[in-house]
């Protein structure tokens, strides 16, 4: 999984403020038709056993289709349920704590905020890392935006430990953000939104390998 991990470009997100609860398994089929090879399920303030259904159902098309699936917020459901990775904002407690969890064998990622953050969660043992949001997003409303102007210098501090670019981001801003240096990016909103998911998953992986 680390190694696909490592290969990651587009990191897809099923929302559920965007996505309703009979779109998890088709939105997630089209996302790995689109090339996406990480999959995340975030599902802010919805009760604990749908969030549990809609990730048992996700993992096992991950799995199928050799996917990554991750899980947002819930260490403790990830090792139940066996997810590939979870991930944890930072109010989601130590890595240490969370990686005590899942065990060593789940990718666990984190969100950070600024360069500071970033470089801490490398030093905490994150296998891979959000960085954002750089534009002001409704996707996470009342987070101030970073801007673009410190993604190469972080992306030379973190090292070989993916970093994904992440808030704001569509087929209009994505150009700026790769000529400020992303490698890899997360789209949430813009991309659930596309009539064709799978052909915009695949055109904006092309263009963040043509970079
Ligand atoms: N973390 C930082 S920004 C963000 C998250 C989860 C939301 C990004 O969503 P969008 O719709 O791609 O701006």
């Amino acid at each position: 999984m680390k190694k696909i991990l490592a290969d990651c470009r587009l990191y897809g997100i099923v929302d559920m403020g965007y996505t309703k609860p009979e779109q998890v398994e088709a939105r997630t089929r089209a996302l790995i038709d689109g090339g996406v090879k990480i999959i995340q399920l975030r599902a802010k303030g919805v009760e604990l056993p749908k969030v549990r259904k809609w990730a048992i159902c996700m993992q096992a098309i991950c799995r199928e289709r050799k996917v990554i699936f991750v899980l947002n917020d819930y260490p403790e459901m990830a090792a139940e349920i066996g997810a590939d990775a979870v991930h944890v904002g930072q109010d989601g407690g130590s890595l240490a704590d969370v990686r005590r969890i899942v065990g060593p064998g789940v990718i666990v990622g984190r969100s950070t905020h600024s360069p500071e953050q970033a470089l801490q969660a490398r030093l905490e043992g994150a296998d891979y890392i959000g960085f954002g949001p750089l534009f002001p997003t409704g996707t996470k409303p009342g987070r101030k935006s970073i801007g673009l102007q410190d993604i190469a210098d972080t992306q030379a501090k973190v090292g070989d430990m993916p970093m994904f670019c992440i808030g704001g981001i569509n087929g209009t801003t994505l150009q700026q953000v790769l000529h400020a240096g992303a490698r890899r990016v997360v789209i949430v909103s813009w991309l659930l939104q596309q009539a064709d998911i799978a052909a915009t998953a695949r055109a904006v992986i092309r263009a963040i390998e043509e970079n």
